[in-house]
């Protein structure tokens, strides 16, 4: 028996609560037990989602709402994963546009809303968190209105209804000023609002691979919509191929979701979320359909890489002391298995066979790859991000972000200041109303605003916000500033003393605590100035039999600086690696030695 179907996704800019509604929608349907104990954000299975309060794998589940069935697709807000978004809008029927309802459209709330737009969704409007003190619900909607407006909505679209919520307590209401305990309100304009599927069953099969996924046990997954006609458990099927051939394959293994969990089917049907295995080498856009009789639908572009790094091989002296996976042979072998899932992902061998070169959609999406291979066990060497330029129509061309920026209104000289300094161009400031804080928007190329965001963070007292988005690609803006600071680098192998860090911490901000093992060419520490600095953290103070009172014992030592991967990537200058293993972050020079440095910066200035 087929149930009737809807499908939605749930789209915003980052943080403005979406995986919190999709917790909601989903304990109000019974779906957990009355007694379970469900943790908050339980989609965000993923230990590094838990970890980090963000989405970064969209993911399925589905409810049952008076007799029908909903499947809900949370997606991820980061800019990094626009193009996961982009797909699955291809794959429903309608979507839930969330907005905070005191910061307002967000650059991602556009990005997503412009899809919606053009695949001709007509999404529902949910303002959230409309407990904040700072709410402006009412402005939040017009400024919405105005971006529908902008954006090209059709009538239909422009007339969207208009949820006002708290996800975190379960709460909707058609009128800011309504009692609510529950969600109905909005499960009501989904009713009203969204078109079932049509029982499109008895037509030939035709269902496209939207995004991909993987199990240990039976590989690699297709997911998808089925857009007409059934599937069945051991079906033959005929695979419309990205590079336009057509074979056969076997669905061996098919699933539906069903509350939080996959669950294994022998038939699902048109308008249904499915999720099959048995085709080992499909890829996204690929189309299915019953056997030889295939209509390939239209090919779903893989988004092109935007920034690239090179995975090397770890050969710092401190090499193999925590990871177990350290050779050449393990690093490919991870790489390819994460090109069976990971879209948008590129892997190239470096022509000197000591690496591979990685490209992906942007910082978090390398990063997040580093941070699950060091868990695993992983010991990998990273050179510095490169932003990926194109050619387009002959002309070299480089990616460029428009940045919001909203801070007290103290710190806005020198925002702008670094900002045109990195050859950004500003496009809007204005006074945030009714409050201190600036609103600056500007354009910067990508390759300027790398290491950019621990800068603005100190800058501005950890007061400031800053939002990013790709805008365009335009014409290469040349040179821009190198980082205005030099290192310190170990001179030899040792161990790390207070009364050395001590000394250097005067005209340097320190990487490593006292007591730890260094090794010669690694990074301890960053200069006040602009040059590099030899220095040897491994001196101890003379010991003299006389001591003076209370003088020495006491030597007061600023924490470190401690990196975060990120933050350690965006770092690192061209001639040096960020050393990620299970235990430790560590910055290097690529040349460890100092006069072998000297001499490969003579011969590089000679050329
Ligand atoms: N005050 C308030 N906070 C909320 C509400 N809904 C969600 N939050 C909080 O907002 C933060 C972000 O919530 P998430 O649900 O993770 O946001 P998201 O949109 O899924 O974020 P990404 O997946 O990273 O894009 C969390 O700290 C939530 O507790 C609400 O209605 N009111
Ligand atoms: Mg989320």
């Amino acid at each position: 028996m087929r149930k009737d179907i809807i499908n939605i996704a749930i789209i915003a800019h980052v943080d403005a609560g979406k995986s919190t509604l999709v917790d909601a929608m989903l304990s109000q349907s019974g779906v957990f037990r009355d007694n379970e104990e469900v943790v908050d954000c339980v989609m965000d299975s993923n230990d590094l989602e838990r970890e980090r309060g963000i989405t970064i794998y969209s993911k399925n589940c589905a409810i049952e709402h008076n007799g029908m069935k909903i499947n809900i697709v949370d997606t991820p807000g980061h800019a990094d994963f626009s193009s996961e978004v982009e797909r699955i809008i291809k794959t429903v029927d309608t979507a839930i546009l969330l907005v905070d309802s005191s910061e307002g459209p967000m650059p991602q709330t556009r990005y997503v809303l412009q899809k919606s737009l053009e695949e001709g969704l007509n999404p529902i409007l949910f303002i959230n968190k409309i407990d904040k003190k700072d709410q402006r619900a009412e402005t939040v909607v017009d400024m919405t209105f105005d971006l529908f407006a902008e954006l090209d909505a059709n009538d239909e679209q422009l007339d969207f209804p208009i949820i006002y919520g708290v996800a975190k307590e379960g709460i909707a209401k058609k009128n800011f000023d309504d009692e609510a305990t529950d969600l109905s309100a909005l499960f009501d304009v989904i009713r009203e609002r969204t078109k079932i599927y049509p029982n499109r069953d008895d037509e030939d099969l035709q269902m496209q691979v939207s995004s991909l996924g993987y199990d240990d046990y039976i590989g690699r997954l297709g997911i998808g919509r089925i857009t007409s006609g059934v599937v069945t458990r051991g079906q033959q099927v005929s695979v419309a191929k990205r590079d336009g051939s057509i074979v056969r394959g076997k669905i061996s293994k098919l699933f539906v979701n069903m509350g939080l969990n996959r669950v294994e089917v022998d038939k699902a049907h048109s308008g249904d979320i499915i999720i099959f295995a048995g085709i080992s080498d499909i890829s996204i856009g690929e189309t299915i359909g019953d056997l030889d009789k295939v209509k390939p639908m239209k090919l779903i572009e893989i988004e092109e890489p935007t920034l690239a790094m090179n995975f090397l091989i770890n050969d710092s002296p401190f090499a193999g002391r925590s990871g177990k996976f350290v050779t050449s042979r393990h690093l490919l072998a991870r790489l390819e298995k994460e090109l069976e899932v990971n879209v948008g992902l590129r892997v190239e061998e470096l022509e000197n066979k000591d690496g591979w070169k990685v490209s992906g959609r942007g910082e978090l999406h390398l990063s997040i790859l580093l941070e699950h291979m060091r868990r695993e066990g992983y010991e990998i060497a990273v050179s510095k991000p490169e932003v990926l330029l194109r050619n387009i129509d002959g002309e070299i061309k480089e990616p460029v972000e428009k940045v919001i920026i909203v801070v007290p209104e103290e710190y806005s000289g020198v925002v702008i200041s670094k900002l045109n300094e990195r050859k950004g161009q500003m496009v809007s400031m204005e006074t945030e109303s009714e409050s201190e804080y600036m609103r600056i928007e500007y354009l910067v190329p990508t390759r300027s605003l790398l290491g950019y965001r621990s800068e603005f963070i100190n800058e501005t007292r950890g007061e400031g916000t800053m939002v990013r988005s790709f805008d365009s690609y335009q014409n290469h803006f040349g040179e821009i500033p190198k980082r205005a600071n030099g290192v310190l680098v170990s001179q030899q192998a040792g161990t790390s003393m207070a009364y050395s860090l001590f000394n250097l911490s005067e005209r340097a901000t320190m990487f490593v605590p006292p007591s730890v093992e260094v090794y010669e060419g690694m990074i301890v520490g960053k200069n006040s100035r602009v040059d590099d600095m030899v220095v040897n953290v491994c001196k101890n103070k003379k010991l003299t039999n006389v001591r003076a009172s209370g003088s020495d014992d006491a030597i007061k030592l600023l924490a470190p600086h401690e990196f975060t991967l990120e933050e350690a990537l965006e770092f690192i200058a061209d001639d040096e690696l960020v050393e990620i293993t299970p235990d430790a972050i560590r910055l290097r020079k690529k040349i460890l030695n100092a006069q072998d440095r000297v001499k490969a910066n003579k011969v590089k200035n000679t050329i």
